[in-house]
């Protein structure tokens, strides 16, 4: 045995670790057998669970977007290919009813300079009228930074975007 890879790796240590490697690869491929087997309905839970886009949460801020003295929640989500904020109002019982959904089609998280602070997600009342903007950073397709800028509008009772 003179087969020798890499600094001082045998031919007999690579052989255990590929051995260690197939033995983790085994279980894990176990592990999901047994969680299907356990659970009719996890087989297609699990295989939902690696195909569907991820959703992370970047960001979540809070502010009177409408000038009723309500602090409004809102979350910036990023999937595989869009950002979505998303507008949530505070019910008498604590929870968060999701008001609006607004998707940035073909768009990446992006960050911004804003009052001397990294943001990725800021509420500010820029136009001074009493509620607060929704200001998103993103980059495009092209991986130019863009900063959209959303207001509440009366007419529509939803957010138009004013600045693409
Ligand atoms: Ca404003």
């Amino acid at each position: 045995m003179a087969l020798r890879i890499g600094g001082n790796m045998t031919a007999n240590k690579v052989q255990q670790h590929l051995m260690f490697a197939a033995q983790s690869v085994l279980v894990a491929i176990f592990g999901i057998s047994l969680v299907a087997a356990l659970h009719p309905d996890a087989r297609a839970g699990v295989r939902s669970a690696l195909v569907k886009d991820y959703r992370v949460l970047v960001s979540s801020a809070r502010a009177d977007l409408i000038g009723n003295g309500i602090a409004y929640t809102v979350t910036k989500v990023k999937t595989r290919d869009s950002i979505f904020l998303e507008v949530f109002r505070p019910e008498p019982d604590g929870s968060q009813k999701l008001m609006e959904k607004i998707e940035l089609t073909d768009a990446r998280d992006g960050y911004f300079n804003f009052n001397g602070r990294v943001a990725n997600l800021a509420l500010e009342d820029i136009d001074d009228d009493g509620r607060a903007e929704i200001l998103v950073p993103v980059f495009d397709r092209d991986l130019v930074g863009r900063l959209s800028i959303f207001k509440y509008n009366e007419g529509m009772n939803g957010f138009e975007r004013v600045v693409r």
